[in-house]
């Protein structure tokens, strides 16, 4: 019957992989002056390639590239001709989707449903909007004329590596900036299959650049002095250095950091669907989302019949191989992060909640943990206040709606929150209590180019996506940029 049928995995012959990347700086590719190393498949710690390292004198070469296209080229160039260019990549991204998707499933190892459905689409769907911006910046929010601010200098992690790579650069190119961007360590491959993208594009040399390497090649480049904006994704505590590092200097800085959102479920919810939004809300990506809904919050009356067929439904989930087209469920992203939620998951135990994982087999080989749920949890707990940034949710229960929006703001975090309610005027009164930068209302997780997006609090300042996300990368016109301030 149908539901017999297996399609045939996604295989990595579908890429034609270089055995060895170097840097992608002014159009060409350059040996690093750092120390090589080597990126590898979660999933069963095979190696896919060798990738340069960028050291302090690489960035530099980067930012000067970045300048020159910056100053002689893209700042001189229509922002209708800005914009084809963008157009011409989000078509190539389209063209090449099958094979992004699985270079992102190897390095990543996130399901191939998800970043063929999921990631790659959005992708190019964010080229495609700001495509769209490029010759309408007068409607940015500025006034008319507004300016851009130079050289970007990116910083990108590794739970959706192209897509935070769709973020940060298509808004700056369309908004008429040159960009450094570096990729998180553990996911470079598709940042660099993004490099050929630009070369195919026929993009001027040296507007966008791609520097790969660890901590210390972001932190380069946060320090350069002729980086005008940083924009980095990644962990509260490396923003917080960042932000100390640009304090004073007049560098323009967004910041989108960790979160804990609460997902917040009344019992007039229609519960299949929520049931499967909670799924999708904390296990998509396995968990490796900055947004996701890893505190669920239930009303009493409607707790152990929402966390039965919760459990339920999460045993029917497939974990395994991720560019098998039937997985759910893929592999952690490294062994370091696979170690973080070992470890906070047991300190839940030890604190007294009760811990349920789903029934499944772990590979032997890769970084592997099963969905995890947690019931009994206190607000006090580790796992009810930071980030696992994993596969393990923690559920509370609420009795009145003032209570569940006490809980869900009881947190330094502010990015997310999900509700679930047949009735309107519930949702619009929670939602406006609610102190996170994005409020979904019977579903969770969905992103558009469109809106915008970002947190309070520790979750980080800024916003990407839409107008706001494009005015980021703007200054109003007669409003001069630090640089030049600081150049007379
Ligand atoms: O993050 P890092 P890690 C959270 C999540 C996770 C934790 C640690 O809770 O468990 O952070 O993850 C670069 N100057 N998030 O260690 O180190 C780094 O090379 C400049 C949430 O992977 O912040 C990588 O490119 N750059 C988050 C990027 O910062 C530096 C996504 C992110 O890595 C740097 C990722 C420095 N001093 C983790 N040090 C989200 N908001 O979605 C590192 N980097």
């Amino acid at each position: 019957s149908f539901l017999d049928y297996a399609p045939a995995p996604e295989s990595r012959s579908v890429l034609a992989l270089r055995e060895e990347y170097g840097l992608f700086i002014d159009g060409a590719w350059v040996p690093g002056r750092g120390e090589p190393f080597q990126t590898i498949s979660p999933a069963d710690e095979s190696v896919i390639a060798r990738v340069a390292s960028g050291n302090e004198a690489d960035v530099a070469d980067a930012v000067a590239a970045a300048r020159r296209a910056y100053e002689r080229v893209w700042s001189k160039m229509s922002g209708r001709d800005r914009g084809k260019y963008l157009f011409r990549i989000a078509r190539l991204i389209q063209e090449r989707s099958r094979e992004l998707a699985v270079a992102e499933s190897l390095d990543n190892g996130k399901p191939i449903k998800e970043s063929r459905d999921v990631d790659v689409p959005l992708v190019a769907s964010w080229f495609f909007s700001y495509a769209g911006w490029a010759d309408k910046l007068d409607y940015a929010g500025l006034g008319a004329s507004p300016k851009a601010l130079g050289v970007a200098g990116q910083i990108i992690p590794w739970n959706f590596p192209l897509l935070m790579l769709a973020w940060k650069i298509a808004p700056a190119l369309a908004a008429g900036n040159t960009v450094v961007l570096k990729p998180a360590e553990t996911t470079p491959l598709t940042a660099l299959l993004f490099a050929d993208i630009v070369r195919q594009a026929e993009l001027p040399p040296g507007v966008v650049n791609i520097v790969t390497g660890a901590g210390e090649t972001g932190a380069a480049l946060v320090e350069h002095p002729d980086v005008d904006k940083i924009a980095f994704t990644g962990s509260t505590e490396v923003g917080r250095r960042i932000a100390r590092t640009v304090a004073g200097t007049h560098k323009r800085l967004t910041l989108e950091l960790g979160g804990k959102a609460a997902n917040i479920v009344f019992d007039d919810a229609p519960i299949d669907q929520a049931v499967e939004g909670i799924v999708n809300g904390i296990f998509f990506n396995q968990g490796h989302v900055c947004c996701a809904g890893s505190r669920l919050l239930v009303q009493e009356s409607i707790h152990d019949e929402v966390v039965e067929r919760l459990k339920a439904r999460l045993a029917t989930l497939r974990l395994g191989d991720p560019l098998d087209k039937n997985t759910d469920i893929g592999a952690i992203n490294s062994r370091e992060q696979l170690e973080r939620i070992r470890e906070l998951s047991d300190v839940g135990v030890a604190e007294g909640a009760e811990r349920w994982s789903a029934p499944c087999e772990l590979p032997e080989a890769g970084f592997w943990f099963a969905p995890t749920v947690f019931t009994g949890v206190e607000t006090s707990h580790r796992i009810a206040r930071e980030e696992v940034f994993g596969p393990v949710l923690s559920v509370m229960s609420f009795r009145t709606s003032k209570e569940a929006v006490a809980k869900a703001n009881n947190t330094p975090y502010g990015l997310s929150a999900g509700i679930w309610s047949e009735k309107g005027s519930r949702i619009l009164a929670v939602a406006d209590a609610l102190r996170a930068g994005v409020v979904w209302a019977n579903t969770f997780n969905r992103f558009d180019p469109t809106s915008p997006f970002g947190g309070y609090r520790e979750s980080g300042f800024g916003r990407e996506g839409g107008r706001h996300g494009l005015a980021a990368y703007l200054t109003p016109a007669g409003a001069s940029t630090g640089r030049a301030a600081s150049a007379r």
